[in-house]
């Protein structure tokens, strides 16, 4: 299966972006837009992974996560990767601070507890709104991106989520959740 390690987004934050989806298309309809259901924030890309792997997984991560407290995190400014011309992904910045930074340095930890290989690329926080996989020119997006009141809100981080990934031709991927795991708040 393809698997990723995620942080799932509020319905608020969906019901915002669902906004900038639509003028988003309708704007630039050649790019692949992700549906706000499938909005989410990738901590780690996992790729082909033996569904073996998810209850081992899932104790590592409660291991390294351990003493990792719920945090608050707000959606940033928009941004693209690749020249600013022909992007390839155009995204929003997703903040957490120190703590958002310790939770993916706990899940790297995790992943390499299991024996899978280590991630080269810097984890960058955002949230892929767009991919432009056939190159087209892209001029108005930070216009149409300011147009929606996504950058500033914010919510809170309580748990992580692995979710499988089915490609489907010509469709969204389907993301279906495998497990859940809470960041526990310390009462004491
Ligand atoms: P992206 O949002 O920057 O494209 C599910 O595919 C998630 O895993 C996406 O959010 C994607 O990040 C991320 N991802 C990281 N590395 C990937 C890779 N090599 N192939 C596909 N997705 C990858």
């Amino acid at each position: 299966m393809r698997a990723f390690l995620a942080l799932e987004l509020d319905q608020t934050i969906r019901d915002a972006y669902a906004q900038l989806y639509a003028a988003g298309r309708a704007a630039l309809p050649r790019l692949s837009w992700v549906s706000p259901e499938n909005l989410h924030l990738t901590l780690r890309f996992l790729g082909e992974v033996d569904a073996g792997l998810e209850p081992r997984l899932f104790d590592a991560l409660e291991r390294e996560a351990k003493g990792l407290e719920p945090f608050l995190a707000v959606v940033g400014e928009p941004g693209a990767f690749g020249s600013r011309q022909h992007p390839r992904a155009l995204w929003f910045g997703f903040a957490g601070g120190e703590r958002l930074s310790r939770l993916a340095h706990a899940v790297e930890s995790a992943v390499r507890a299991i024996g899978l290989p280590k991630e080269t690329r810097p984890f960058r926080s955002h949230l892929t709104v767009a991919r432009n996989r056939r190159g087209e020119r892209v001029d108005d997006w930070l216009e149409i991106a300011r147009g929606c009141k996504l950058s500033g809100l914010s919510q809170n981080v309580e748990r992580v989520t692995l979710l499988s990934s089915l490609l489907q031709r010509g469709r969204s991927p389907q993301y279906s959740p495998l497990w859940r795991l809470s960041l526990i708040h310390d009462e004491s």
